[in-house]
């Protein structure tokens, strides 16, 4: 046997079950559009866009063909004091979608690696304006931040801080998380209750003094931790209290970005404009790694001070900008553009809603939520076993129904393309209730 899962024991899986899975291996060898394909030729639908990543289909002929373009013209070349001319006509094209002001761009390559760097920019920044007294950094429950040392920090998943717990950056607190099931269950969209807890903030101003906080970051729609909307006003009431306080507003919209909440960015959506903005992910519809972070003409200019001939910020990655990886993004900027897609996924959210509603009455199920492309239906967990039943429901829904979805423990979340078909909407929907109607 040569095909790939027989060797599967040397690769140790990221965020997977390993034995469970080499037991069982779910391995995918192609895709074209909206579907995977395994080597006996096998396809499955894809009702995750990779991984909250690849909004307008895989192998999107646009973007492919602009990658092989890029890679035999130039395929590399230094980051750092030479660039290249993909990476200066990306940050120029991101930052012209970005809100009002936002106007410079680092690249990185995922969205762990934005996380940091958002992080390490917003102490530079009060450094470089005097006041490197702020040095606290603020998070929320339930916040993913990707899982280098800064943004598992400020993250607040349980199971991935816990066993790193010594290592964690000292001088961050956390906001409390917005999910309320027993007062918002089954909303739609935004829910109704919780804006009062946007007040954690100031109770931490008063705590440390706000002149001792750098910044806050959140997910304007926790994602990983299984779709959290924020409740109306709560964005912008954190964005009045950073004001009040000098404080940074940070949005992580690395699954936000990118037309998941029908505008380019979440922001934008929302109407409330943070200082910084992390993406990744839809940046280059997931085809080459790269993430980037967004800052605003006053947090760049604190920056651009002192000899002209010195190093603004020490802080860079080799594949900073990396041109293959800009110029899929290119692409994926042309495709969402020429084919509508931010529109196309606005005029898609109603029916989204509306058939992840529909499994309210379903039994097991607890809560659903949803907004914009982002959506979760929650199950109780099963006694003694949490988890057992959404990992049950992955499986059954590959194996069974030849359907990708994601579970987080007992949450099924759903990330549709942004150019997905009402039917294959329908269709893909009525697969996962035939396996949530058979499992106990
Ligand atoms: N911030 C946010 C908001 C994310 O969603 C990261 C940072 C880290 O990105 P990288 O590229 O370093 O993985 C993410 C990643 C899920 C899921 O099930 C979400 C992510 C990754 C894996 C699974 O929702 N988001």
């Amino acid at each position: 046997m040569t095909t790939a899962a027989s060797k599967l024991d040397a690769y140790w899986m990221p965020f997977t079950a390993n034995r469970d899975f080499k037991a069982n291996p779910r391995v995918i060898s192609g895709a074209s559009g909206h579907y995977y394909s395994t080597d006996d030729g096998t396809q499955l639908y894809d009702m995750f866009s990779g991984l909250w990543t690849s909004g307008v289909g895989h192998c999107h002929p646009k973007i492919v063909e602009a990658v092989q373009k890029q890679v035999a013209k130039l395929d590399y070349c230094m980051s750092f004091q030479v660039t290249n001319n993909k990476a200066i006509e990306l940050a120029d094209r991101v930052t012209k979608m970005a809100p009002e002001g936002i106007d410079h761009c680092f690249f990185t390559n995922s969205g762990s690696e934005s996380v940091d760097t958002a992080l390490k920019i917003a102490l530079g920044y009060h450094r470089a304006r005097g006041e490197g007294n702020r040095t606290r950094l603020i998070g929320r429950e339930k916040g993913y931040h990707g899982v280098n040392f800064g943004g598992m920090s400020v993250g607040g998943i349980v199971p991935n801080r816990k066993i790193f717990s010594a290592a964690l950056i000292p001088g961050v607190d956390h906001l409390r998380h917005t999910l309320d099931i027993a007062r918002n269950a089954f909303s739609r969209g935004l829910p109704e209750h919780g804006i009062e807890l946007a007040e954690d903030l100031e109770r931490l101003c008063a705590l440390h003094d706000g002149s001792n906080i750098a910044a806050v970051i959140v997910e304007p729609v926790a994602g990983s931790a299984g779709v959290i909307p924020p409740p109306p006003g709560y964005l912008e009431r954190l964005r009045e209290i950073c004001d009040q306080h000098g404080i940074l507003l940070i949005f992580d919209e690395v699954i936000a970005a990118f037309g998941r909440l029908g505008a380019p960015f979440g922001a934008q959506r929302f109407g409330v404009t943070p200082d910084i903005i992390t993406t990744a992910k839809g940046l280059t519809n997931g085809v080459i790694p790269m993430g980037a972070v967004l800052v605003s003409d006053t947090v760049y200019d604190a920056f651009m001070q002192g000899p002209e001939n010195m190093i603004e910020i020490f802080h860079g990655y080799t594949y900073s900008g990396h041109p293959v990886a800009a110029a899929a993004g290119l692409a994926t900027m042309d495709v969402y553009d020429e084919e509508g897609i931010f529109e196309h996924a606005t005029a898609l959210e109603q029916h989204f809603e509306d058939l992840l509603h529909s499994f309210a009455d379903q039994k097991h199920v607890i809560d659903v939520r949803n907004f914009g492309l982002m959506g979760a239906i929650e199950m109780a967990p099963r006694e003694g076993t949490p988890g057992a039943r959404g990992g049950e429901a992955h499986k059954k829904c590959f194996w069974d129904e030849k359907i990708v979805v994601r579970n987080g423990m007992d949450t099924m979340q759903f990330s549709p393309f942004l150019n997905s078909k009402p039917d294959e909407m329908e269709q893909s929907f009525a697969a996962v209730r035939r396996v949530l109607d058979s499992i106990e």
